[in-house]
């Protein structure tokens, strides 16, 4: 990317700051980058294809050619993960198992081994340090790596990410999806284009050809319920996204809209951050038998509560969001959340909190599978411990707090 491209793009990004603190940066950022090119970023993502159960087969090969899924085989029981053969049945992860069943009579269900996946984890990672040291992990099969100035001084990330799929499957046997581009959103939603056993690559010249076609679903932050905030507005494509004014967005979505604005022209500056910050804590319960009265679900509250007082204690986490997460009885799910001026540390805040976002919940006679409650929004302290940021200081990214609830 030219610098004065680059420049302009910065620019495009800051324009939602303070207007002296936005166009003080973005002059300096200018000059620095007058006096020196900037590279553009090469990252890859990598995802490795089906894993809990893919090792689940290479460990047991009679396995192969049949419906698998890894997951508790009881009641309440759910899909982790499907292989293949089972997806064609309809069958995805969170789905109960109980439904598996119903749609494939012949489905295997096997227990996880997530000891053997941390392991087969860490070697993927000793591959992916052979390139670069700035990862970040998203779960225990997916990570961002940033290429640019790699170890190997390899010219092309699509190379690198082929020599990474190789070693991979020589290495562990298992087959890994790879997504190529000069952002994390394109490099993620690449990786999952030609699965499995994938490498796509999106070129900044064909980046918004390709966010043209792609569905608001496919974008970073947009979850279900903005999905359909979307599509009552017309709102389908990544081209139609792009039709709206970021006053529009910003209006239907507040600081997420800026986030779209921006993803529908492909602009996304998120750096690959190595360091894991933690945004939320909190716990969450399936139970055994569905809740029906408001009086067990305080009482259950209040369990989690505790537990919920000691886990932010532990992890000396300091924030002043909780959130209510209900999951009834139909896996339809509902997320309440309140904001305090002060941080939510302790069981009878905590308690006091739950207790009025449950009044929120519209229940409509529904029973109840699950609660949950977290605490996010992570006061200035906890952030500066922050992430690792690559060539330039952009403002702060906002994080999607409509849809998605972390419960960790
Ligand atoms: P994913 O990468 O989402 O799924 P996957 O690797 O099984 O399949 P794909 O080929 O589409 O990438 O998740 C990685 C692992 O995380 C998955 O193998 C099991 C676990 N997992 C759960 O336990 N519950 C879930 O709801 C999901 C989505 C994943
Ligand atoms: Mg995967």
């Amino acid at each position: 990317m030219c610098n004065f491209t680059a420049a302009k793009l910065y620019i495009l990004c800051m324009d939602g700051l303070e207007p002296f603190y936005g166009w003080t940066v973005a002059m300096k950022w200018c000059l620095c980058a007058w006096k020196k090119p900037m590279k553009q970023r090469k990252i890859i993502h990598v995802d490795m294809d089906a894993f809990y159960v893919s090792v689940e087969e290479l460990d047991d090969p009679s396995l192969k050619g049949k419906p698998v899924v890894v997951g508790h085989d009881g009641p309440r029981g759910v899909v982790s993960t499907a292989n293949y053969v089972a997806r064609k049945y309809g069958i995805h992860s969170a789905l109960p198992i109980a439904m598996a069943h119903r749609l494939c009579p012949k489905l295997v269900v096997v227990e996880p081994h997530f000891n053997r996946y941390k392991e087969v984890s860490r070697q993927v990672h000793e591959i992916f340090h052979e390139y670069t040291d700035l990862i970040e992990p998203l779960s225990l099969d997916e990570a961002y790596l940033d290429v640019t100035d790699n170890k190997r001084g390899m010219d092309m990330a699509v190379d690198i990410a082929r020599e990474i799929k190789q070693k991979i499957r020589q290495v562990t046997g298992l087959t890994a999806s790879a997504g190529v581009s000069y952002c994390k959103f394109l490099a993620k939603v690449a990786s999952d284009f030609r699965k499995p056993d994938g490498l796509c690559t999106v070129h900044p010249e064909r980046a918004l050809d390709f966010i043209d076609n792609l569905k608001v679903e496919q974008l970073w932050g947009v979850g279900e319920k903005t999905a359909q905030h979307m599509h009552k507005m017309g709102v389908f494509t990544g081209k139609q996204l792009r039709g709206l004014t970021l006053q529009q967005l910003t209006t239907q979505f507040g600081k997420m809209g800026r986030v779209f604005y921006n993803f529908a022209r492909g602009i996304d500056n998120r750096p690959v951050v190595t360091e894991w910050v933690r945004k939320s804590v909190g716990c969450e319960r399936t139970y055994l038998k569905d809740l029906t009265s408001q009086e067990d679900m305080l009482a259950e509250l209040d369990i989690l509560a505790d537990e919920l007082e000691g886990r932010l204690a532990r992890n000396s986490f300091k924030g002043r969001t909780l959130v209510l997460k209900v999951k009834f009885s139909d896996f339809q799910q509902t997320t309440h959340s309140i904001t305090e001026n002060i941080v939510i540390e302790h069981k009878d805040k905590i308690m006091t909190l739950a207790k009025a976002l449950l009044d929120e919940v519209d229940f409509q006679q529904k029973s109840v599978r699950l609660l949950g409650i977290t605490v996010t929004n992570p006061v200035e302290e906890e952030m500066q411990r922050g992430p690792v940021q690559l060539y330039i200081e952009w403002p702060p990214f906002p994080q999607p707090d409509e849809d998605t609830t972390q419960v960790t």
